[in-house]
């Protein structure tokens, strides 16, 4: 895919590169932005940022804190019969966690119930409300497992990475341009129906306001693959263009209707997102590329028991989970949304 040199997030990329030799300087002001954000809270949109947010790096997202979040949702998985599937007490457990994370964080959470098959389950939304009201950057993965196992690739390394970014972001630019939304899906394993939902739910106004959805589905497959969703050229490019800053080639996909990002395509939404393999299988050229074992599914514990803490790569749940936050924090910087304008 082209990357799109003159656009707004091409250049916006290019600067933070020129910018690396002032990285002491960056790591200074975003203490400095988190000490004054620890003081403030979320609520308060309208106050002033503590830096422009032009002078400030994306946050790098610490691996281990991802892992650590994938710790407790394995633990949930342990203390409630091995799963944390819609319906269970370990997908209660599961959006219990992800809340009192975020509002430790000073965020405020929204909890949106809705229908499934003979039952109720309920999705997540919380937000860092922009200056500008009528833009949203919306990010999202599902929450929920298949019953079989605890979901810790599927979608534990998704929710976890996004939970590090939400908690990076509150610190490092609580009162974004543009309003900041995540979301965390309930059951997803049914049939995208949390995601659907959600996208039910707005009026065409709130649709209106979402400049793009990216979806995080199954983020460190242990055998996996570098894959950016073959969705908007400008998102796709930014996530190429971060990857690229660590000699890491990707490859395009169609998840088509596969995941949350489904319903938002379908309804005109532009989307972007990042995957590193479910049940398919690794070719040669791949192998070559990635490392990893050709001829082996991406992910042998697809779906299974066996998708726990120890079912991921850690490597590349870094590289994505960084990937995330960088893209996010791009599609948010000024001079990328005066260029979409
Ligand atoms: N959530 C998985 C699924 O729906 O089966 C993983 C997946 C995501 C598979 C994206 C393919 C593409
Ligand atoms: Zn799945």
């Amino acid at each position: 895919m082209n990357v799109g040199r003159g656009s707004g997030i091409a250049s916006r990329v290019a600067a933070d590169r020129h910018r690396e030799d002032d990285t002491m300087n960056v790591r200074i002001a975003i203490a400095a932005a988190a000490t004054v954000a620890a003081a403030s809270t979320l609520a308060a949109p309208t106050a002033a940022a503590p830096d422009d947010p032009a002078t400030l790096a994306a946050p790098d997202i610490d691996v281990a804190a991802v892992q650590a979040h994938l710790d407790a949702l394995q633990q949930i998985a342990d203390e409630n019969g091995g799963n944390r599937a819609t319906g269970t007490t370990g997908y209660r457990a599961s959006v219990d966690y992800v809340t009192e994370q975020l509002e430790t964080a000073g965020y405020t959470v929204t909890e949106q119930p809705f229908d499934t098959f003979g039952g109720e389950s309920y999705n997540i939304t919380a937000e860092l409300a922009g200056a500008d009201p009528s833009r949203v950057v919306m990010l999202g993965g599902h929450l929920d497992s298949v019953d079989a196992g605890a979901g810790i690739n599927d979608n534990g390394s998704g929710s976890a990475g996004e939970l590090a970014t939400a908690l990076a972001f509150a610190e490092a630019n609580p009162n974004p341009s543009v309003t900041v939304r995540f979301a965390w899906w309930g059951a997803e394993e049914q049939g995208l129906l949390g995601s659907s939902h959600y996208v039910d739910s707005l009026d065409a106004a709130e649709l209106d306001r979402i400049d793009v959805y990216l979806n995080f589905d199954m983020i460190g497959s242990p055998n996996g693959g570098y894959f950016v969703y073959d969705g908007d050229d400008a998102v796709e490019g930014t996530f190429n263009e971060f990857l690229a800053t660590r000699d890491i080639q990707t490859a395009p996909t169609t998840v088509g209707g596969r995941s949350d990002h489904a319903a938002f395509e379908d309804a005109g939404v532009p989307i972007g997102g990042l995957f590193t393999g479910a049940e398919g299988t690794k070719t040669e050229e791949e192998a070559q590329l990635w490392g990893g074992t050709a001829g082996e599914p991406y992910d042998p514990c697809y779906h299974s028991e066996c998708d726990t803490t120890a079912n991921i790569d850690p490597t590349m749940l870094d590289n994505m989970s960084d990937a995330m936050s960088y893209t996010v924090w791009s599609l948010t910087a000024p001079e990328t949304l005066d260029d979409a304008a």
